[in-house]
């Protein structure tokens, strides 16, 4: 019998192995690294405990885009921002949960000399009913003057992130992440608290047999996102058609998926939400930079996600990622009807 193997290459360990990935001073991105892989860790520990820390449910409140907030939305945000504060490597954050940019001025760090976005817990509409969520992160370099970070610093593009990762807390919690040199993922192991190498250099496969859209939304879709789930739906033997659909709710969890097996995932505009739903800073940004570095493509049905140059820091966009073949026969649909769409 094969003996069973494991991975002995911690979080930490890798982070300095491959300290040269990354351009910047060496140890900053150790401790951004530890900040967050410590908010991911105290996250973990509630959502795999909901149901008995009352924790589950909403908070009462909504947030800045007028949605319901949970309890463990609030909880999330407020580990990601402690974490980080006490590092002196960031000088401001942004949260999907908070209108505004968080400073850390003043009392915090004048010194940081990067910026953060994040959603500290993506699909927690899913955590009341057990099906996997996720956080993630975005991290760029300060680029305005003065000691202090603007508001001018997170209207970069994504092209300019210089680390973006998420965590799934999934049937095992893992942290996936990239800073510009290929996409690694590393497995919590619960007994120790410790993220270890499980899924080095991972690839998108380059088509796939997975897409992944809400389909409730048939109706309000653009023409060309209804003839592309038309021609999934079609029989055709050379290109193993018709295509499964699976429909998460999480987009890390259907994302985390389709990196592993193939796939694309789709969140486009609808006939309510002309920029569809998800955040081009909290939530496309960090998974495209990710597709990418993976081998796959992230656009908006039209362009690059990592090219388009944020003007708000909640700006939505819509979303076509996932293995690149299949990115772009979805882009093909779109340019057919590009005259109307404008
Ligand atoms: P959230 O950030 O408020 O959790 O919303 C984002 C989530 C994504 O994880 C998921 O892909 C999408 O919302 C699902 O939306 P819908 O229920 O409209 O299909
Ligand atoms: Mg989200």
């Amino acid at each position: 019998m094969e003996s069973f193997k494991r991975s002995y290459i911690s979080l930490g360990e890798f982070i300095i192995e491959r300290q040269t990935d990354f351009k910047y001073a060496k140890g900053e991105l150790s401790r951004l690294f530890s900040a967050i892989s410590l908010a991911a860790r105290i996250i973990n520990r509630e959502v795999k405990r909901a149901g008995l820390n009352n924790i589950l449910g909403d908070f009462g409140s909504t947030n800045v885009q007028g949605e319901e907030v949970k309890k463990l939305d609030i909880f999330s945000n407020e580990q990601f921002i402690h974490a980080l504060k006490e590092r002196g490597e960031v000088c401001a954050i942004a949260s999907e949960e908070n209108e505004g940019m968080i400073e850390f001025n003043g009392e915090f760090s004048k010194t940081g000399k990067y910026i953060v976005a994040f959603d500290p817990l993506d699909g927690s509409s899913n955590i009341d009913v057990n099906v996997s969520v996720g956080s993630i992160f975005s991290i760029y370099r300060k680029t305005t003057e003065g000691d202090c970070a603007t508001l001018d610093d997170f209207m970069q593009a994504g092209v300019e992130q210089v680390a973006a990762g998420y965590v799934i807390y999934g049937s095992s919690t893992m942290l996936v992440y990239s800073t510009g040199n290929g996409v690694n993922g590393f497995t919590l192991d619960p007994s120790i608290g410790a993220f270890f190498l499980s899924h080095p250099n991972m690839q998108i496969p380059k088509t796939g047999k997975i897409y992944s859209i809400n389909e409730g939304n048939y109706v309000h879709f653009p023409q060309g996102v209804k003839d592309y789930i038309k021609y999934c739906q079609a029989e055709d033997m050379a290109t193993s058609r018709p295509y499964s659909s699976r429909y998460i709710g999480s987009a890390v969890a259907d994302f985390h998926r389709n990196m592993l097996k193939g796939g694309i995932f789709i969140y486009p505009s609808t006939a309510n939400a002309p920029k569809g739903k998800l955040r081009l800073l909290y939530e496309c940004n960090p998974l495209a930079f990710l597709v990418e570095q993976a081998g796959g493509k992230a656009s908006d049905g039209f362009n690059r996600i990592l090219d388009i140059k944020p003007t708000s820091l909640h700006q939505r966009t819509p979303l076509f990622i996932g293995s690149p073949d299949m990115v772009e026969q979805a882009e093909a649909f779109m340019q057919k009807y590009a005259e109307a769409a404008v």
